[in-house]
């Protein structure tokens, strides 16, 4: 692949939009970056179809402006509302059938590196909590304890966002949402904990209210993926228009989570910690 995989065909260059254009112009593909150099790029077209203070967005531009190798990686999405923004990056992207993200993503894998031996090939699935911990959490897991080099990102919003309001496995116990009035009956599925024990060798649970961490967490995910294993970043991506809280607190709800039940966690193998530091990356 190369800086210029994502290529405007010139037939259509008059009937492209302004935004697409500035997108293919001022992609991330030039420069390693990181996400302090938000705003000095573009990661996504602007204006981008989300709601105002969509917590998903963000982490989205979050991760996009921490991949190592934006032109070698290609990012595995499914039915969600995360699928809006990254069909609209400057990077390569293939949506799924809704749930089988990780099984794409590890044939993808394991294609590109049979065609490109001895080339970082990364692939990244960002998918919603639904598409990961309820009707694709059984080809999750398998691809985790395969051992897929595959880095999977739950942007977890602890909703069905995109359907207008459904409970996930994700949602919170009690949780009253439009399409479940009665409050959800279950906690949170510990798909964090679950990752442990199915073979994850690299993972994080963090949220948009700290994006260093976050920016640090998929970059991590997805260099340790290409040498040592499957690794899993979970990030809270609160939902305004289904949590209705206002547009502007999006932030303030995922700190508040912070400190109760969505507190940093990075766990490392000793493996990866050790491909990490010869790296030279420092541990949170
Ligand atoms: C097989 C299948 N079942 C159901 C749907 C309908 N559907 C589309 S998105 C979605 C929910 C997505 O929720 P989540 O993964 O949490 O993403 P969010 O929209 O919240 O970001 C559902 C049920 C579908 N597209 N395909
Ligand atoms: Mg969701």
């Amino acid at each position: 692949m190369s800086i210029n995989a994502i290529t405007p065909t010139k037939e259509f260059l008059d009937i492209l939009t302004p935004e697409y254009k500035a997108l293919h112009a001022n992609g991330p593909y030039w420069k390693q970056t990181s996400v302090d150099d938000l705003g000095t790029f573009k990661e996504i077209t602007e204006p981008h179809p989300h709601c105002a203070g969509c917590g998903v967005a963000l982490g989205i531009r979050l991760g996009l402006a921490s991949l190592p190798s934006p032109e070698d990686t290609i990012v595995i999405g499914t039915p969600g509302c995360a699928y809006f923004a990254l069909s609209q990056s400057n990077l390569n992207y293939s949506c799924t059938a809704f749930g089988n993200q990780n099984s794409v993503a590890s044939g993808l894998k394991r294609m590109l590196t049979l065609r490109h031996p001895g080339k970082n090939k990364d692939v990244l699935v960002m998918v919603g909590d639904g598409g990961v911990a309820d009707i694709g959490l059984d080809y999750t897991l398998h691809s985790w304890f395969r051992g897929e080099k595959i880095a999977t990102v739950m942007l977890d919003n602890e909703v069905y966002g995109n359907t207008g309001g459904q409970e996930s496995g994700m949602t919170v116990k009690g949780r009253v949402l439009n399409m479940a009035p009665m409050g959800k009956k279950f906690g949170k599925i510990p798909v964090f904990e679950m990752a442990k024990t199915a073979g994850i060798v690299y993972a994080v649970r963090v949220t948009v209210a700290s994006p260093k961490k976050l920016g640090a967490a998929i970059r991590r995910a997805v260099l340790v993926a290409r040498e040592i294993g499957p690794t899993y970043v979970q990030a809270y991506t609160p939902c305004p228009t289904n949590m209705k809280f206002q547009t502007n607190k999006t932030i303030e709800t995922a700190k508040e989570a912070e400190k109760s039940y969505y507190q940093y966690e990075e766990y490392v193998t000793e493996a990866a910690g050790e491909y990490l530091r010869g790296l030279g990356e420092n541990m949170c």
